[in-house]
């Protein structure tokens, strides 16, 4: 058996938040643990499409977001999210919606230089060249979290280190 939580990855975008938690999820899969990813695919192109991202939709999509990955932990399963969520607030908000012990906040470190280089769908280039508004980390606020239980530098290993990190944290955790 598994103890359900939120795993809440917090980062920039390209930051590795998805990648990150789709292998992690894979992983515990084949270990028989019930896990579902969150994700921009999964709640903006659905639930949240009436969203875009001014601070006010943010924080509603975070909010949202956590209502969902309530549900799910109410239903026994281990949850993962990878949402910008640039908001200490909003997240702070999300942890107090659950029992103490069941968010588990990761911070995914990346400098905003890899994360521009890395720019797997342009989206930074269109910011530097102001054809998109708002854009964290160039003309939008990231808040580091303040507290995490984990941070992972994402841009200093490869992606396994990154994984067997969060597992072992997990398992430490008594999660599994
Ligand atoms: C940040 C944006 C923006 C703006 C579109 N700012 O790399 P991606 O593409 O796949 O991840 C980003 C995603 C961010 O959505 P979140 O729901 O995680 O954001 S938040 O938690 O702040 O609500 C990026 C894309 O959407 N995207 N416009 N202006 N990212």
């Amino acid at each position: 058996g598994h103890k359900s939580a939120i795993v809440w990855f917090t980062g920039l975008s390209a930051s590795g938040k998805s990648t990150l938690c789709a292998s992690i999820a894979q992983k515990l899969h084949e270990q028989g643990i019930s896990t579902y990813v969150l994700d921009g695919d999964n709640i903006r192109h659905g639930l949240n499409k009436n969203l875009g991202f001014s601070p006010e939709d943010r924080s509603e999509n975070i909010r949202r977001i956590g209502e969902v990955g309530k549900l799910f932990v109410d239903a026994g399963i281990l949850t993962f999210t990878a949402f910008i969520s640039p908001y200490q607030e909003d997240r702070k908000l999300v942890r107090e919606m659950v029992e103490p012990g069941e968010f588990i906040e990761v911070f995914v470190r990346c400098s905003l230089e890899e994360c521009e280089r890395r720019d797997p769908k342009g989206l930074y280039e269109k910011a530097r060249a102001g054809e998109i508004k708002d854009f964290t980390g160039i003309d939008a606020p990231y808040e580091e979290p303040v507290n995490p239980e984990l941070v992972i530098e994402n841009d200093q290993q490869d992606i396994g280190t990154s994984v067997n990190q969060v597992i072992d944290f997990l398992r430490e955790r008594g999660i599994f």
